[in-house]
């Protein structure tokens, strides 16, 4: 057994953003960028000697390759087992579960999550902690830190490994176990969801397609709901994971899963679509004509929970991501549970589960999730959508009205413009941060300010805070502006602009969200100089 040191020196850019650290793969080919990253990585970690890891990614462009070097790091850094999806595929969700159901120290998930793939694409490194969730800023911040003071890294000399073929080999004194991808996250999901009612649901008429957008979902999907609740042959299309995502942008909106959405909003189409992003973690719900926000979606599963075997006995709590719609706050209210409201990113969902505060979270941004995992999960969220369709019989356009009857709609939609000039996006951020204590008691376009602040956060388990977590001007009705830059993007900058009305009149909830926001939309421009600012006159995207 030869273990190599390997001299190395520091990269300065190298800290993890919303969800790990993305970076167009010609940066993650540097010679020895993946590696300074991954040794950051041990270096941060104590007590792992001997124990498990979970590695795998969403088959983009890289994947192979970094899985290779990461197992011989892994075998030179003392892990003992390391558990790899068959074919270096392991969805984001499944491999939360696999770190919670084998008790791993960690998880290393290779993906850029929504970002395009291939050779000109995004590749990226995320780490999971034991409870199976994304690691809090705490640990990033040491795994960073220790990023700019590396000077070595350890790897062993080892053939490369049989990554299709399931079954356990030795590599210096670490046993590799290639995993099968999908059976124990399947099997999760037996046992929260109504498989019986589903099945019946899918084999008996009831039509839906599912896009998996050539991404990491597809083998989840074909196996769960092809194989075991039986819906027929084809209803999981762009089920074929490919290393560039077809040429396609995993991300499940109304913009990037075009063929879905024609589909949809098409002739005679089927009763439910549903896509999923990149490494699987998002969700996107449409009915025949119809699509569900990702903020009403939240709502509508607490509001259901009770249908599905696994929340039977109710939910204790739910929490958004800041820039959520406060729908779900009106079912938590009605349910007389808590409702919490944390910065935009799944690490902050994390302890509240842990401690058992909530059984549901959720994101604006497609992201919806439970206590099952600690990662938000796509397949879960159409199954539990799936499963009160069963239940109830109706429609999602039945469903989603009936919701809005008893607690009101809230218009929703968040507008982004991607690839702006990245000191633009920071004056526009610094202009508005410098009037915001000018903003109460203004009225703009007949809405009155009532509140304005940079949101920060105080963890309620652990007292860890986070600042500057995106502006926030709330009105007098309720209706909000948020504004925020992404962490995610790899090239300029991402202006994130939500927007949200509540509407609990129900002789006017049939507009449409862009309508029916027109005005906050104009309000948005007028205080933030959007257009001046970035140069565009509308977003790239819409949802
Ligand atoms: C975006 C979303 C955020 C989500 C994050 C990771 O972050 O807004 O809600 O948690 O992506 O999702 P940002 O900083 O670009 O707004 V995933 O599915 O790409 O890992
Ligand atoms: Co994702």
């Amino acid at each position: 057994m030869n273990i190599r040191t390997i001299a190395t020196e520091p990269f300065d850019d190298q800290k993890p953003g919303t969800s790990g650290l993305r970076k167009p793969v010609p940066t993650f080919q540097k010679p020895n960028y993946l590696e300074n990253f991954i040794q950051s990585i041990f270096d941060s970690q104590e007590n792992y000697q001997g124990q498990r890891l979970v590695l795998g990614g969403d088959g983009r462009y890289y994947n192979r390759t970094a899985i290779q070097t990461i197992l011989k790091m892994a075998a030179a850094n003392g892990v003992g087992r390391v558990l790899v999806g068959q074919g270096g595929l392991l969805s984001t969700p499944a491999a939360s579960c696999l770190i919670r159901k084998y008790q791993a120290f960690g998880g290393i998930i290779l993906s850029a999550s929504h970002n395009p793939g291939g050779t000109d694409g995004d590749f990226g490194v995320k780490f999971n902690i034991p409870n199976g969730g994304p690691a809090p800023a705490e640990v990033t911040e040491t795994i960073f830190a220790r990023s700019q003071e590396i000077r070595e890294y350890y790897i062993l000399d080892a053939d490369e490994i049989n990554l299709d073929q399931p079954g356990e080999t030795q590599i210096g004194n670490m046993t590799v176990e290639v995993v099968d991808s999908v059976a124990d996250y399947a099997d999760l999901m037996a046992s929260i969801f109504d498989f019986d009612a589903i099945g019946n649901l899918l084999s008996g008429g009831f039509r839906m397609v599912m896009d998996a957008l050539h991404a990491v979902t597809g083998p989840y999907a074909k196996e769960i709901l092809e194989n075991r609740l039986q819906a027929p042959n084809g209803t999981v299309r762009n089920g074929e994971p490919l290393e560039d995502f077809g040429g396609g942008h995993p991300d499940p909106n109304l913009v990037y899963a075009r063929e879905l959405v024609e589909t949809m909003y098409g002739n005679n189409p089927p009763a439910f679509g549903a896509a999923s992003d990149g490494d699987g973690d998002r969700n996107m719900i449409l009915g025949d004509h119809f699509f569900v926000t990702p903020s009403d979606s939240l709502a509508i599963l607490a509001a259901n929970a009770t249908l599905v075997p696994g929340y039977a006995q109710g939910i204790t709590g739910v929490a958004r991501s800041m820039p959520t719609s406060q729908a779900v706050d009106r079912v938590a209210k009605q349910l007389g549970i808590d409702c919490y409201e944390t910065p935009t990113g799944w690490k902050f969902f994390g302890n509240l589960l842990d401690a058992g505060k909530v059984t549901l979270c959720g994101e604006e941004s497609f992201g919806t999730g439970s206590n099952h995992v600690r990662e938000k999960d796509g397949l879960w969220a159409i199954l539990f959508w799936l499963n009160i369709i069963a239940k109830r019989g109706q429609s999602v356009e039945e469903i989603v009205k009936d919701h809005w009857q008893t607690y009101g709609r809230t218009y929703y939609s968040r507008h982004d413009y991607e690839g702006v000039d990245k000191d633009s996006a920071n004056t526009l951020m610094e202009n508005l941060r410098s009037g915001l204590s000018n903003l109460p008691g203004k009225v703009f376009h007949g809405y009155e300010v009532t509140l304005a602040d940079d949101f920060s956060y105080r963890d309620p388990i652990d007292g860890s805070t986070a600042e500057k977590q995106g502006i926030r001007i709330v009105f007098k009705d309720g209706s909000r502006l948020v504004f925020r830059l992404s962490g995610t993007g790899t090239h300029g900058a991402t202006l994130r602009v939500y927007l949200e009305r509540y509407e609990p009149d129900s002789s006017k909830q049939n507009q449409d969200s862009q309508t029916a926001l027109g005005d906050l939309i104009a309000i948005a421009d007028e205080i933030a100089q959007i257009k001046t600012m970035t140069g565009r006159d509308e977003p790239s995207v819409i949802t």
